[in-house]
C-alpha cells in the first residue's frame, strides 16, 4: 500500500450534536464505552495496513490531538505515520471553507508523499469498511474517482448526496442534499446515498483542487462542488458498500451517520440488541483505540440491595453497587450507588451517579455528578425546564455539570 495516502477528515463541528460538541469536534465525540467516533475511520485504514494517514481537524481539536497522541502514535517507523494536521491558515486569513478546501489547504503534502491515490474519508460514521476492497475496484475500473455508496430509504436521503449510476458501476448522476431524492430504478423505496469516503487518482485530485480554487462560485466542497463537476466525464465510480465483507463477520453493509442526539443514542442502543446489527469483537478486526490504565469493572450488591445488570456494556473502572442497569452503555470510571435504576442510557464515562436515583433514555457526558434521590427522564416537560431535551425525548446532561449539588 506504499502509494496510496489516507487524509481523513475531521474537521466537523457537529453542531446537531450539541451539547456534546460544545467542547470538543464532533470525531472526538466518545462512542460504545471505550472509544471516540475518529477510531473507526482509523480502524478502516489501519485494518486494510494503510498507514500513511494525515488527519485534518479544525474545530476544538484538543481531546481528539490528545487522543490520537495516546492511541495512535505510530512514530518511530520509517513510512508509516498518523499525523493531525491543524488548519494553519496557509492560504490566507480563512478556516477551511468546503471539505475541498481542507484538501486544498493542505495540497503541499500530498505533493510530498507523491501518492498514486489519495483517499478521502470522513471521520464521523459508525462502520467498518476494508479499505484495500474499495482500492480493488477503483484500479479494476480504471476510475479517476470512486465514491463509497449504500442504499438509504428515500424519506432519508436528502440529508446526503444522492447518486445515479449505470450497469457498469459508472456514476452518471449526483445531487448534495437534493429536496426531493430519485430513487433507484425500480426500487422506490430507496436512493444510493454516498457515504462522503473519496478515493481520487492524485493527479485528478491536484488538478481539480487547482481549478476549484479559483472558481468564484464554488462553495469548496466534494459534494457540492468537485464531484458534480467531475462525474459527467465518466471516470467516477460508485462503490457498492454493501459488498465490503469484513472477516469474521456475517452480515455487510452496517453504516450510522451519528449526526444528531437521536442516532447517536440508536447506534449506542444497536450495540446491545441480542441479535447486534454491529460488534465491537471480532478477533479477525480489532478496533483499536487508546485504553487508560483501569481495573475490570467492579459490580457488587450493597448491604441491602442487589445489583440487577442485563443488556449492558461497562468499560473498565467502572463501580457498580446495589443498582439495577438495563440496556444501556457505561464508559470509563462510572459509579452507580445503591437502589439507582439506569436504563436505556448512554454514559461517557467519568461519571458519578448517587443512591435513589432514576434514570431513563439519557445521554450524561464525561465528569458529572449526579446527586442522589435525582430522577432524569421520567418527566419531559420538568426535565426540559432544566437540560437538554432532543425532539424525540432523549435528555442530554452535558459535560461537567452537577446535578441536584
Ligand atoms: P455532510 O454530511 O454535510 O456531507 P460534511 O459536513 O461535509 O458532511 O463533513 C464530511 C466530513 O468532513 C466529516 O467527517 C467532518 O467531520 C469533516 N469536515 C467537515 N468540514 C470540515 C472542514 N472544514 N475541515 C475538515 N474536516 C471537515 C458529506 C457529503 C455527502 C455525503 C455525506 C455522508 O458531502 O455527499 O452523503 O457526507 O455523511
Ligand atoms: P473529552 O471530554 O473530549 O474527553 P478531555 O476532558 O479528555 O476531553 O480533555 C482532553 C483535552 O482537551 C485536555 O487537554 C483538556 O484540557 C482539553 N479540553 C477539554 N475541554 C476543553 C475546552 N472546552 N476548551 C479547550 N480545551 C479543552
Amino acid at each position: 500500500m506504499a502509494g496510496v495516502l489516507g487524509m481523513i477528515l475531521a474537521g466537523g463541528e457537529g453542531s446537531r450534536l450539541r451539547p456534546l460538541t460544545d467542547t470538543r469536534t464532533k470525531p472526538a465525540v466518545p462512542f460504545g464505552g471505550s472509544y471516540r467516533l475518529i477510531d473507526f475511520a482509523l480502524n478502516n485504514f489501519l485494518n486494510a495496513d494503510l498507514m500513511k494517514i494525515y488527519v485534518l481537524t479544525q474545530f476544538k481539536s484538543q481531546s481528539l490531538y490528545v487522543h490520537m497522541k495516546k492511541g495512535w502514535n505510530v512514530s518511530g517507523i520509517t513510512g508509516r505515520f498518523i499525523d493531525p494536521i491543524p488548519a494553519q491558515m496557509r492560504m490566507g486569513k480563512r478556516w477551511y471553507d468546503g471539505t475541498a478546501d481542507a484538501i486544498y489547504q493542505n495540497l503541499r503534502f500530498i505533493e510530498l508523499e507523491e501518492p498514486d491515490q489519495v483517499c478521502i474519508f470522513g471521520s464521523d460514521h459508525i462502520y467498518k469498511m476494508d479499505v484495500k476492497q474499495m482500492l480493488d475496484f477503483h484500479q479494476e475500473k480504471k476510475a479517476e474517482l470512486t465514491v463509497s455508496a449504500l442504499r438509504m430509504p428515500v424519506s432519508e436521503a436528502s440529508a446526503f448526496g444522492v447518486i445515479e449510476v449505470d450497469e457498469n458501476g459508472c456514476m452518471v448522476g449526483f445531487e448534495e442534499k437534493p429536496a426531493n431524492p430519485k430513487s433507484i430504478p425500480g426500487d422506490p423505496e430507496h436512493a444510493l446515498v454516498s457515504m462522503g469516503n473519496y478515493i481520487f487518482e492524485r493527479e485528478t485530485l491536484c488538478k481539480e483542487l487547482e481549478e476549484d480554487a479559483i472558481d468564484e462560485n464554488s462553495s469548496h466542497d466534494f459534494g457540492k462542488d468537485i464531484i458534480p463537476k467531475l462525474f459527467p466525464q465518466g471516470t467516477v465510480f460508485v462503490y457498492d458498500f454493501t459488498t465490503n465483507i469484513i472477516p469474521g463477520e456475517k452480515t455487510a453493509g452496517y453504516w450510522r451517520d451519528v449526526g444528531t442526539i437521536e442516532s447517536y443514542w440508536q447506534a449506542h442502543m444497536d450495540l446491545l440488541s441480542e441479535d447486534a446489527p454491529f460488534s465491537l469483537y471480532n478477533r479477525q478486526w480489532q478496533l483499536h483505540t487508546y485504553y487508560p490504565p483501569l481495573p475490570p469493572a467492579t459490580v457488587l450488591d450493597s448491604d441491602d440491595c442487589k445489583v440487577d445488570i442485563n443488556n449492558c456494556m461497562i468499560s473498565a473502572g467502572s463501580y457498580i453497587r446495589g443498582a439495577k442497569v438495563h440496556r444501556s452503555v457505561l464508559g470509563f470510571r462510572t459509579n452507580v450507588d445503591h437502589d439507582t435504576t439506569i436504563s436505556e442510557s448512554v454514559i461517557l464515562g467519568d461519571v458519578k451517579i448517587g443512591a435513589n436515583c432514576s434514570i431513563r433514555r439519557a445521554i450524561i457526558d464525561k465528569n458529572v455528578m449526579i446527586a442522589p434521590g435525582t430522577v432524569i427522564g421520567e418527566n419531559l416537560e420538568e426535565d426540559k425546564k432544566k437540560y437538554h431535551v432532543s425532539d424525540e425525548g432523549i435528555v442530554v446532561i452535558p459535560k461537567g455539570a452537577k446535578i441536584g449539588y
